[in-house]
């Protein structure tokens, strides 16, 4: 698959593409599907979920599916009701309600690695299949905040006010998150992203302390490649390495050679066309991927990808460009 062989830094004729929520609004089948299944309800058919999973391969020449689902879905798995209004709505939390949260239940998310398996069923040779979950303080973030926030200060005030509180509550989402990770490897994932939306926001030192330890705790044990992506932070690049991750995912903000330098040649790195691209048209999509393509400069580990998720009003022809700038026609 050559998105394992890119993980393993092994040379390839081009890079592998997939894209940030790739199944999703952006695709008419995808919104014609939810017309008859609320989002929660398609998440939780097995069925559904892996037909949403596979449109975006049906469609365009991608070397990795993802498995549709979201970053609050396992948090069901420890007792949490969530909504999506279309983003998470939930009661909010204080820190020690969320450091006793019970222990995560596998029986509780079932459904996950039943869709896994149907997606595995059909899946072309050759695409990987991409398991994934929030990162911990990612998570927390949501949590404090029961939705959405543009500052997050309930995580950053929980963070000063009692570090050692914060630090329970992120090893027991972490623990629960690396279980989750190993259910879908399980299940027939063959790599794991671990999405850190919020940590951008963090200082480098408060990264360091808190969200750091928590993304590695999530990771270490897993028996696949792992991707850990946090976009909106610069500052933090130099700091990647010390998730132990095998890859490293970057948003649009820095020039893809200038990000990789910062994070060590060492380790693979996927992205990073900014997803305003899309937007445009095929004449301006094709020269902006080229250029992504030329800051890799066809070294070995390197993964095609937006730098954030597609936006909604992406026409499908843009994507359909994108992918066929960086692939060619085949597969
Ligand atoms: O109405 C709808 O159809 C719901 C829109 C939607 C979709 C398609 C949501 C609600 N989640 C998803 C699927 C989803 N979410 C995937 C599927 C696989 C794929 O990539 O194709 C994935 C990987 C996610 C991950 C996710 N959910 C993240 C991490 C990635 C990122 O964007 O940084 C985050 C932050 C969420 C929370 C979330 N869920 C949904 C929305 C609209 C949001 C963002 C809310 C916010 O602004 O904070």
């Amino acid at each position: 698959m050559r998105l394992l062989q890119a993980l393993r830094r092994e040379p390839l004729d081009r890079p592998p593409i997939w894209f940030m929520r790739q199944a999703g609004r952006y695709l008419p089948e995808y919104m014609e599907l939810r017309e008859q299944h609320t989002f929660q309800e398609a998440v939780h058919s097995p069925g559904v979920a892996a037909e949403i999973t596979l449109q975006p391969i049906r469609r365009f020449n991608l070397d990795a599916a993802i498995i549709f689902s979201d970053i609050m879905t396992p948090l069901e798995a420890m007792g949490l009701a969530v909504e999506f209004d279309p983003g998470p709505k939930l009661e909010p939390m204080t820190i020690q309600d969320i450091a006793r949260l019970p222990d995560f239940d596998p029986n509780r998310v079932d459904f996950v690695a039943e869709a896994i398996d149907k997606v595995r069923v059909e899946l072309p040779d050759g695409v990987a299949l991409i398991g994934f979950a929030g990162a911990p303080i990612t998570l927390l973030a949501y949590l404090l905040e029961g939705g959405a926030s543009k500052e997050f200060l309930a995580l950053r005030g929980a963070l000063k006010k009692d570090p050692a509180l914060a630090t329970e509550a992120l090893c027991k989402v972490g623990k629960a998150m690396s279980a989750y990770l190993q259910l879908q490897v399980d299940a027939g994932a063959n790599t794991v992203q671990l999405f850190d939306s919020w940590a951008g926001i963090l200082s480098v030192d408060d990264f360091v302390d808190f969200a750091l330890p928590a993304a590695r705790a999530a990771l270490e044990y897993q028996t696949v490649p792992t991707i850990y992506f946090a976009p909106h932070g610069p500052q933090l690049l130099p700091h990647f390495d010390g998730v132990g991750a095998t890859a490293y995912g970057v948003d649009w903000r820095l020039p893809l050679g200038e990000a990789w330098k910062l994070i060590g040649e060492e380790h693979p790195i996927q992205g990073n066309l900014d997803p305003a691209v899309l937007l445009t048209n095929p004449a301006r999509i094709r020269p902006a991927v080229a250029e992504v393509l030329a800051e890799a400069g066809g070294r070995p580990g390197h993964i095609f990808n937006l730098g954030h998720g597609i936006n909604r009003h992406s026409p499908v022809e843009n994507v359909a460009a994108m992918v066929e700038t960086v692939t060619g026609k085949d597969r």
